[in-house]
């Protein structure tokens, strides 16, 4: 069956399901998006993810044509109709179609949910862990478009990941514009350090991510000290343990970064234990 897509209130089939070439998404990047899972047909953290969602919007000027919680009943009707128990939802808002110039004025604002599968990363890497490198490129200057804004602008991060799928890996680590650990390209970085569990604040230039978030409260459910703080290259490279969170990835070990084993080169075992209580919850 195919899958049927939500565009401003109404649901097309995957091949009629289509956007003006006017779109100010599609010729300036002007928008802002959201990644969510479904597990057991439950939308994970739906509310925080929307209240994301609208504050990336507010940020960038763009009022979304419904409300929030006229979007999370879209939302779940749309997955719904898609009959999807486990899957994936990528929300998008573009400034929508207007005239051939930066001024938004004109556009109308369009509100797309798809509704899909989710391509993992091989079940091996969760075993093995991931390899990562630094990028040359840092996550957005603060004084440009906030790192916090969920935009489709997300060409370093795309230019990030091409430099690390050409050095033969699948990630690649973002700092800030003063050179500490900021995040991945779509992930989120935590590092264990004498039993003390450490990921960068959201000063640190990054996405708050979701994931992270949660992976912080079970953290501290499980009694795990946690500390958000600025981390640098060098912190990581002598790291006990370090994993990546993100609704994609959901918790997946950092065996190697820029060629230094990390720990024993296999995944931790506060890594492992913070992944098994992550899906757990997840699937609940
Ligand atoms: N940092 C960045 C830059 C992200 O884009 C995360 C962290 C993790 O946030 P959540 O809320 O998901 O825990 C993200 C989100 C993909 C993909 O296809 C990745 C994300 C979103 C959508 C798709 O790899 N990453």
């Amino acid at each position: 069956m195919s899958n049927l897509i939500y565009i401003n209130g109404k649901l097309f089939p995957k091949e009629e399901a289509k956007v003006s070439v006017y779109d100010h998404g599609l010729l300036y990047g002007d928008g802002v998006f959201e990644g969510i899972r479904v597990y057991s047909g439950k939308v994970f953290r739906h509310e925080q993810h929307i209240e994301r969602l609208y504050e990336s919007a507010k940020a960038i000027a763009l009022e979304i044509p419904m409300s929030p919680a006229e979007m999370i009943k879209a939302v779940e009707d749309t997955v719904k109709a898609n009959n999807r128990t486990d899957g994936y939802i990528r929300l998008v808002i573009t400034r929508g179609p207007g005239s051939l110039g930066l001024d938004p004025r004109k556009c109308q604002p369009q509100v797309i949910i798809i509704v899909d599968g989710i391509s993992l990363y091989p079940p091996e890497l969760y075993e093995s862990g991931l390899k990562i490198i630094t990028s040359s490129l840092i996550r957005n200057h603060p004084n440009t478009l906030s790192p916090r804004i969920k935009s489709l602008n997300y060409l370093n991060n795309i230019m990030a990941k091409i430099e690390a799928i050409r050095a033969g890996c699948l990630e690649a680590l973002m700092l800030n514009h003063k050179g500490e650990v900021a995040e991945c390209t779509g992930d989120n970085i935590f590092i264990l350090k004498k039993g003390v569990l450490k990921t960068p604040p959201p000063d640190a230039g990054i996405l708050e991510g979701v994931t992270r978030n949660v992976v912080l409260e079970l953290a501290q459910q499980a009694k795990i000290p946690t500390q958000e703080c600025t981390l640098t290259r060098h912190d990581l490279y002598v790291a006990d343990e370090c994993f990546l969170t993100g609704t994609a990835a959901e918790v997946i070990a950092v065996t190697d970064i820029d060629g230094r084993t990390i720990g024993t080169g296999k995944p931790g075992p506060i890594t492992q234990e913070l992944r098994r209580r992550f899906m757990e919850y997840a699937r609940s």
